[in-house]
């Protein structure tokens, strides 16, 4: 399984020689890691050397190689900033992350907004090494660095009317070009949602950072879900909204095209995209040989299998 929760922040490793990373900062204390983005404490990310100490090797299955950070970092889909491959990398630079506030809201005890440093108070950062697999028939294998989506879920306290949430990403047409382009292909605000069973599995996760960094804004800073058994469009980038609603949203890609993007979009060998197979795919980097691995069913996460018990997967795609 590539999960690599043992890789806690321990408080001891936190130290002042702390590399300058951004003007957030992760800080440990104790059992917590808060991130903090103060102008007048600008600081680190996560302690000095942790990254190497990792090694990403021991979360690692046989055989599959985290993707080199270059390219995790320049071949994206964030159709805000563009549809290029390389737009969101050459685009987001402009994108303002600081200040973030999140808004909870629906059917939850405590709605209310928060600045993102106050919904991560008191939790604890972890290193998940995933496969990403997106629904184009390409995957890479990324070390974020996050929590689980429970862990924020909770504080909110959703009441027993909960049963699905909705995720919405930042609209900001003035730094986001994608948005103001005519030729865009979805509608913006980018929706996504999960059940909230899904949303409270302990491997759908919030990640604010990759490769031992605060995320670059291109993948989704400063705050952006992970959801690893399923095509990588669920996994919605740079959250203002969390709303826990009674029925099923409406999601960005399952509006555009119903009949191609479901909405739960479980990473599925044995259903093809209408246009293309989904049996295969090319694990990036891809060598001039161009060769592809087996798509696995749930991407090779089976212990998620038991959400969908009774269900027809391939009606449910
Ligand atoms: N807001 C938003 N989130 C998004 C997207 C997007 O266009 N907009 N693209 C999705 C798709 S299709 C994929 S494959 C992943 C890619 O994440 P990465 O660029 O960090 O690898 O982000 C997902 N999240
Ligand atoms: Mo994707």
């Amino acid at each position: 399984m590539l999960i690599n929760s043992k890789n806690q922040i321990p408080a001891s490793e936190i130290t002042p020689e702390s590399v300058y990373l951004s003007r957030r900062k992760f800080i440990g204390q104790s059992s917590t890691a808060v991130l903090v983005g103060a102008a007048a404490t600008p600081a680190i990310a996560l302690p000095s050397g942790w990254v190497e100490e990792q090694g990403y090797s021991e979360g690692e299955p046989i055989g599959e190689k985290i993707t080199p950070e270059d390219i995790a970092t320049r071949y994206n889909n964030f159709y805000e900033f563009g549809t290029g491959k390389e737009d969101p990398s050459k685009k987001a630079h402009v994108l303002t992350t600081d200040p973030w506030s999140i808004e909870v809201a629906g059917e939850v005890a405590k709605p209310g907004k928060m600045q993102i440093e106050d919904v991560l108070k008191g939790i604890d950062l972890e290193e998940r090494i995933y496969r990403l697999r997106c629904v184009e028939a390409w995957s890479m294998v990324v070390p974020w660095v996050g929590f689980p989506v429970k862990k924020v879920l909770d504080k909110f306290e959703p009441l027993g009317s909960a049963k699905y949430v909705k995720f919405t990403t930042l609209y900001r047409p003035k730094e986001m070009p994608g948005i103001r382009s005519i030729f865009s292909s979805v509608e913006f605000p980018y929706v996504e949602g999960l059940r909230l069973d899904e949303a409270n599995h302990p491997l759908a996760i919030f990640a604010v950072g990759m490769y031992g960094k605060i995320l670059p804004n291109q993948n989704g800073a400063p705050f952006r879900l992970v959801v690893p058994w399923k095509y990588g469009f669920k996994s919605i980038k740079s959250i203002v909204k969390i709303e826990l609603t009674k029925r099923e949203p409406r999601t960005t890609w399952n509006r555009s095209a119903p009949h191609e993007y479901g909405f739960y979009a479980n990473v599925n060998p044995e259903v093809d995209h209408p246009r293309w197979s989904q049996a295969r795919e090319r694990r990036l980097p891809t060598t001039i040989f161009g060769g592809t691995i087996a798509t696995r069913m749930f991407n090779g996460y089976d212990e998620v299998a038991s959400l969908y018990e009774g269900m027809d997967l391939k009606r449910n795609y």
